[in-house]
């Protein structure tokens, strides 16, 4: 949006003139010609930062650097030059005066595709958080093949409600304003920041956006022309932190891991698909919580500046399944939905129940995959306290599609299923009912007519750190949880000094759920017990060697021989988590630690506070007899785990302002793994 000629006459007229009137005309105009003044300064910098915008899009200038040093070429008339000057001037030297700029017409984009893979895998985990508990809550059999890749952030907040989101500023909508990406020639690096031409017409597509090469190698490319209609303009972000440096993230390649030679057999085909999961951060959310977004520059959490850096950024990565989260609604039907499906997309959506704005969206590439089956999960359950809030999951069944010539059956349906988990750090009970009900659909989605199940791949925003309760139930398949105050269930936050805290009771929902301790639907399971009994016997079983059980009641008399004998607790029963002595001597193998220096990686960056609670899990075959520091060993199955894209570290977000940026446009990383899917048949027939 542009305001023409007259915005230049505002600028000298709001700030000489200003003062005289004030005297002359009285107090009462202080509240008509200062706001005027105000806004026309305003409207002065708008119009600066889009004549800007206007001019670094047909400018084959390589003077213009830093946040703007990628641009489309075109001579810059010496009107334009001029001007450019003068905004340079005004307010260019904040930019940073180091990177260099592309030579003319050489924009460039490096899509995922290209690649070039790196070093390791990061294993890793935090501190201990188990209590004692005395429930094993088993979660079926999909469940203790789930697999923990990645994961991320930690909330340090205190939990109120939320005030009511304010109306929410739109996109106008006028002639359509395509963007493209750019990358500025830098070593083996990226451009930072996003910005959308304002006035620019179809046939000058604007300017830079969020974009990351890992190749030195330049490809004349340009972003789609997504059908983001409009007028989004962008001011010009005072920075001089090289965010492409700093926030450079490793691909690791895993497809070979020398320790374990017999993972992935070069002769075994694979149908390679990458997935993402990704917490946007919904518009509504930033504008509610305002106060969590102090320390970014105003213009840079804006929907306006944020929404083409995210479909940069998962344009760049280019996923061929995509989990988000924290998708506001309007936003997905008016602006994500519609450029996803020009990137090949097709999507699904779930809002959350009640008055909340957001949800979650799975997108897959059409070319690859097909759906089978969708199923949107509400965890809202009028009546019970354990499934009060609103949050939401989805669940898909999708079959690969392979190259014509292979028998389409040569590979198996792939489960993938997203999530945002409640947020609340008190309320760990709420997170692991929310979790059981995801795993229920999961469990029925899965599940192939011989009782085995198809791989499952679960992406989400757990809102859970790495190796809390909740963590290694899914990790592990199981949980004794009764007897846990709620807070340790997330691990995101310490409330062991408070008087009071909730603690978790067995069972944490009623049979009246329909949904067994095993987090599997009882209609699925075994129907003929169904009514007979309220609790099933192997659940009532799973007391008899638990914690309580095993010391004698004080009252209890004494009888040698009879009352202090001790169940001998059978061998493959878990041990009480306090008294758990690691069978296995090898070291603790550290997961969620960046490969080089040990830091641990990070997926959000609440205040400051760097927190890993974004994963995707995978299902994998548990290895027999394999525990390490308390945690199941697996390998790959027919799932194989290929690569990921390393996160980063607290500290290098902080360098970079913490999250969002101007360069990263949520306040969580994205998560990207690369995954193979082994084909058996080759050939049709
Ligand atoms: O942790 V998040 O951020 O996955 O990035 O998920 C929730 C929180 C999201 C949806 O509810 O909103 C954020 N203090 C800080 N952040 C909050 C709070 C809070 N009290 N409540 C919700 N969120």
């Amino acid at each position: 949006m542009c305001l023409g000629g007259y915005t230049e006459w505002c600028i000298a007229w709001s700030s000489s003139k200003w003062v005289g009137k004030k005297e002359r005309v009285g107090t009462v105009l202080c509240y008509v010609l200062l706001p005027a003044a105000r806004l026309l300064r305003a409207l002065r910098d708008a119009f600066f930062t889009c004549r800007k915008n206007v001019l670094l899009a047909k400018s084959t200038s390589t003077e213009i650097e830093g946040v703007f040093a990628a641009v489309r070429g075109r001579p810059v008339p010496e009107e334009q030059e001029a001007l450019l000057q003068q905004w340079l001037e005004e307010g260019a030297g904040n930019l940073p005066a180091s990177e260099s700029v592309p030579a003319v017409g050489k924009v460039s984009v490096t899509r995922a595709s290209d690649w070039l893979e790196g070093p390791e895998l990061l294993m890793t985990s935090l501190s201990d958080l188990n209590s004692a508990p005395e429930v094993t809550w088993c979660a079926g059999q999909q469940l203790t093949e789930l697999h923990a890749l990645a994961s991320s952030e930690t909330q340090d907040h205190a939990v109120t409600d939320l005030a009511k989101l304010p109306a929410e500023e739109t996109v106008a909508v006028s002639g359509s304003a395509p963007w493209a990406a750019v990358v500025p020639q830098t070593e083996h690096q990226v451009a930072g920041c996003a910005a959308i031409d304002v006035e620019v017409q179809n046939e000058d597509p604007a300017v830079l956006a969020w974009s990351l090469s890992q190749d030195a190698e330049t490809v004349p490319t340009k972003l789609p022309a997504w059908p983001i209609q409009g007028t989004a303009q962008f001011c010009p972000l005072p920075t001089e932190v090289p965010y492409h440096e700093l926030l450079w993230r490793d691909w690791e390649d895993l497809s070979v891991q020398p320790c374990v030679p017999e993972q992935v057999s070069e002769n075994t085909p694979l149908f390679e698909f990458r997935v993402m999961s990704y917490n946007i951060l919904a518009q509504d959310l930033v504008e509610q919580g305002i106060d969590l977004y102090l320390h970014c520059h105003p213009d840079i959490v804006k929907w306006n500046y944020r929404l083409p850096n995210l479909l940069q950024e998962i344009w760049h990565w280019d996923p061929d399944v995509l989990c988000l989260q924290e998708v506001q609604e309007n936003h997905y039907r008016e602006q994500l939905e519609p450029a996803f499906k020009e990137m090949g997309f097709a999507c699904c959506y779930k809002r959350r129940t009640g008055a909340k704005t957001d949800g979650c969206a799975v997108c897959y590439k059409h070319s690859r995959f097909q759906l089978i089956s969708l199923s949107p999960v509400e965890y809202f359950r009028p009546g019970l306290d354990v499934l009060s809030r609103d949050n939401v999951g989805l669940v898909l069944l999708l079959q690969p599609l392979l190259p014509e010539g292979l028998d389409p059956k040569a590979v198996s349906p792939l489960c993938v299923a997203n999530t945002h988990v409640l947020f609340n750090p008190r309320r760990g009970d709420i997170k692991l009912a929310q979790m059981a009900l995801l795993l229920a659909e999961i469990d029925k989605i899965a599940k192939t007519t011989g009782g085995s199940y198809y791989p499952v791949i679960l992406c989400g925003d757990l809102n859970s750190v790495p190796d809390s309760p909740l963590y290694k139930f899914i990790r592990n398949g199981e949980l004794a949880y009764s007897g846990m105050p709620a807070w340790k269930v997330s691990g995101q936050e310490n409330f062991s000094q408070q008087l009071y805290s909730r603690k978790l009771m067995a069972p944490l929902w009623p049979s009246s759920l329909g949904i067994t301790d095993s987090c599997q639907y009882v209609t699925l399971c075994q129907p003929k017990k169904l009514g007979r009994h309220k609790y099933s016997r192997d659940f009532l079983l799973q007391f008899q060697f638990c914690e309580v059980a095993c010391v004698r009641p004080p009252q209890l008399i004494l009888l040698e021989g009879v009352t202090d004998a001790k169940p001998d607790r059978p061998a493959h029963w878990p041990k009480p988590a306090a008294v758990a002595i690691d069978p296995d001597p090898q070291p603790f193998l550290p997961s969620h630690f960046l490969p080089h220096g040990g830091r641990q990686e990070v997926t959000t960056m609440p205040m400051g506070l760097g927190a890993t609670v974004d994963y995707i899990f995978y299902s994998a075959e548990p290895v027999e007899n394999g525990n390490r520091g308390g945690r199941r060993l697996y390998r790959d199955g027919a799932l194989k785990l290929l690569g990921r894209l390393s996160l980063l570290s607290e500290d290098v977000l902080l360098m970079a302002n913490g999250l969002p940026n101007s360069f990263c446009s949520s306040d969580h990383l994205c998560l990207l793994a690369s995954f193979g899917l082994e084909i058996s048949n080759l050939r049709e027939g």
